[in-house]
Order: structure tokens, then sequence, then C-alpha cells
């Protein structure tokens, strides 16, 4: 086997993944470091078609992203503006409302709505959000609030996480998104978004919203000042608490842009690394079941290429979304079902609409 692998260390790796032997950290390190990207992105490749056969999903889904304003200013953050900055923007209900209204036009299955840590808005406003959409669509899944939102509601309603989870889930919240995971390490937390939960705090809440039965993604931040260590131990403490949980549906490496943010200086990613992430995500996390590539955060050409690297989910049609397109992101603002679709196809995957908890909706 040794032959086959220009890296040879990778034929150790190998070996595992055939036995279904579970990787190390050292392996993990081992795969970041080389730069042997086809034969990892094969055992990435041989993973995903153990889990997902030939299938790979997308869903209708639309973005709502309630305000800009946050308190939490990461450095990495393009889309938050302090509240009287220009271009501050928050929802009132009614607005949030007559957004939602086109899942009505477009078939959407899932509402995605994500937003900043506004320093006003009360509990109220975002247990009337959940519960007016869910009574208006009670069919469209609401995939809602990251861990730090959460973590945050359950500060101003002055209760604990479980219980600032229980009263969403009674007014219609269906699972949460995986952003604010970012990378666990308190160093980079230190240094990118100072102000933000803790990675154990991210963990905990997460642990808490599995526990009540609401599945959840998981995300990491690439491709600003990480080092190969801190992305393996981000992988390895989701790998644990899948363990513990299983309640993650995806895991999603979102890349990095750097226009607009503090962190200007810093260069986009390159699609080596972008494919590096989400080959070693897949081997790295073998008790995920899905690897999300989000086509929005890495072009439409290099999801495609993904879908030989161990993706079997491209996320969706995504209108309206926010975060990536303030920091520059050059993708189009959403995509239509037909063109997701002719991406699986000619990519060689069997195209599968799916809802937000994979439940196939058609195949097309
Ligand atoms: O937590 C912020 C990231 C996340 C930038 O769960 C940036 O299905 C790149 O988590 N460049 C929010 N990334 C979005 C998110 C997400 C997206 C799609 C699907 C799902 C899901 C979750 O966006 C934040 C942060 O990690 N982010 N700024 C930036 N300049
Ligand atoms: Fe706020 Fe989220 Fe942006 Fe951080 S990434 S500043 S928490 S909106």
């Amino acid at each position: 086997m040794d032959k086959f692998f220009s890296d040879s260390e990778l034929s150790g790796i190998f070996d595992k993944t055939q036995n279904g032997q579970r990787l190390t950290f050292e392996d993990g390190l081992t795969l970041y470091n080389s730069y042997d990207i086809n034969h990892i992105g094969y055992m990435a490749n041989m993973e995903r078609e153990k889990k997902n056969n030939n299938n790979a999903f997308y869903i209708i889904n639309r973005h709502i992203n309630h305000t800009n304003i946050c308190k939490n200013r990461c450095k990495f953050c393009a889309f938050s503006r302090d509240k009287d900055e220009d271009g501050s923007y928050a929802m009132d209900i009614n607005e949030i409302l007559e957004r939602a209204e086109k899942v009505l036009d477009d078939g959407s299955t899932e509402l995605h709505i994500v937003g900043g840590l506004h320093p006003d808005f009360k509990f109220d406003y975002y247990l009337t959000m959940i519960g007016e959409l869910h009574n208006r669509y009670p069919d469209v899944h609401l995939q809602a609030f990251t861990a730090v939102e959460i973590a945050h509601l359950a500060e101003i309603a002055e209760l604990s996480v479980t219980d600032t989870l229980k009263e969403l889930k009674n007014v219609g919240l269906g699972s949460m998104p995986g952003g604010g995971a970012e990378v666990f390490s308190p160093r980079l937390r230190e240094k990118l978004c100072p102000e933000k939960l803790s990675g154990e705090g991210w963990l905990n809440v997460m642990r808490e919203a599995h526990n009540l039965g609401l599945k959840s993604n998981a995300t990491m931040l690439y491709g600003h000042l990480e080092t190969g260590e801190e992305i393996i131990n981000h992988m390895l403490k989701l790998r644990e608490l899948q363990d513990e949980t299983n309640g993650f549906m995806s895991f999603i490496p979102l890349a990095f842009h750097p226009k607009n943010t503090q962190l200007s200086e810093l260069t986009k990613t390159t699609g080596f690394y972008d494919l590096k992430m989400l080959a070693i995500g897949r081997l790295m996390l073998d008790n995920f079941d899905h690897i999300k590539a989000f086509w929005i955060m890495l072009g439409l050409k290099l999801a495609q290429v993904s879908l030989s690297f161990g993706v079997d989910d491209i996320d969706g049609t995504v209108s309206e979304e926010k975060i990536t397109h303030s920091a520059g992101a050059d993708t189009p603002e959403s995509l239509t079902v037909d063109a997701l679709v002719r991406l699986i196809k000619e990519a060689g995957r069997d195209p599968v609409e799916r809802n937000t908890l994979y439940e196939i909706q058609k195949r097309n």
C-alpha cells in the first residue's frame, strides 16, 4: 500500500479507516500536515460513501438575520454593527413575518434564523418571533439561534439554559444551527472574539439542547490564525460530545472571509486548504453522518468538487444570507433548485432534497 500513497504516513491512516478504527489526534495532525490531497480526499470519499451511498443532499431554505446589532463585535465578523452605527438594523416582528411569508412562494421547508446579540431585545421578542412563525407556518422547520445566542437569551431571560431552550421549544423551535463554535481554543477566542461565549460554554449549551431532544449542527471557522493542533482539537471536542449525545446532524467547516473585518490584512483561504478541512472533518468525525459544504462561503465550483472530498450536503437555496456577503463573498445571494441539482448531477451524485432533519423530500 505504501507505493500508492505519496505520503507514506497516510497508509497507516488508510488501514485504520479500512478497519473502522478511530483516528487519533496524531492522525489528525498527520492529515493536516500532509500535502497528499488526492489520498486524503480518496479516504474521505470512501467514508462519505459508507454513510450516505451516492446521495448528495440539499434543502430549500431561507435565511433571516433579524438584526446585525451585536454586543460581541467579533474581529472576524463584517456583519455586526453597534446600535448607533451606520448600516445597523433590527427587524421588528412584523418585518420578520413579512420576510418569512416568502416561504409560501418558494417551497422552503426551513427558516434559518440567526442574528447579533442585541443589547435591548427582551426574551419575549424571541418567543414571539418563534411562536408567530410556527403558528403561521407549522410545516416549516425553524432552525434558529446559535448556542451563543441561546446563552445570551438565558442571561436576559434570567433562566437556566435548559429552561430557555424548553420555552423556545414549546413555542416551535425545531433545531439549532451550528454557528458560534468558531475554534474552541481559548488562545484563539481571546484573539478573535474575546467577548464571545467560551468553547466550553458553546459545548454545554449544545449538550443541554441535545438532552432536550433538539438536534443541532456544528461549525468550525478556519483560515485565520489557527494552528493544526487547534483545528484537530476542535474536531475532537465535537466528536467527544457527539459520542455522548448523538445530537449533531452535520459538521460545517466555514472558510473565513476577511473583507470588511478587523482582520482584513489576512488573505482568503485557498481551495487546497478548504478541501483539506472538509475531508479531514469527514475522517476525524466518524460519528457525524453529514459533512456540509456551505456553498455561499466556499464558492459553487469548489462546493461541487468537495462532493468527491467527503462532503454529502451542500446546504440549500439559502435566500437572503447576509453574514458572509457582508464579508465580501462573491457568490450569488441564493441559488435555484435547478442549479443545485445540475451541480450535484455533474459531480456524479444523486441529488436528494432533504428537510432539516435529513428526511427525504424528493429525489431529482
Ligand atoms: O458563527 C462570521 C461565521 C457563522 C464570518 O448550521 C464568518 O447549517 C466567514 O454558523 N467569514 C454563522 N465566516 C453562520 C453559520 C452557519 C452558516 C450556514 C449553515 C449553518 C448551519 C450555520 O458565520 C458565525 C461565524 O463562524 N462568520 N463572520 C466571516 N467574515
Ligand atoms: Fe455578533 Fe455573531 Fe458577528 Fe460575533 S459573529 S459579532 S456574535 S453577529
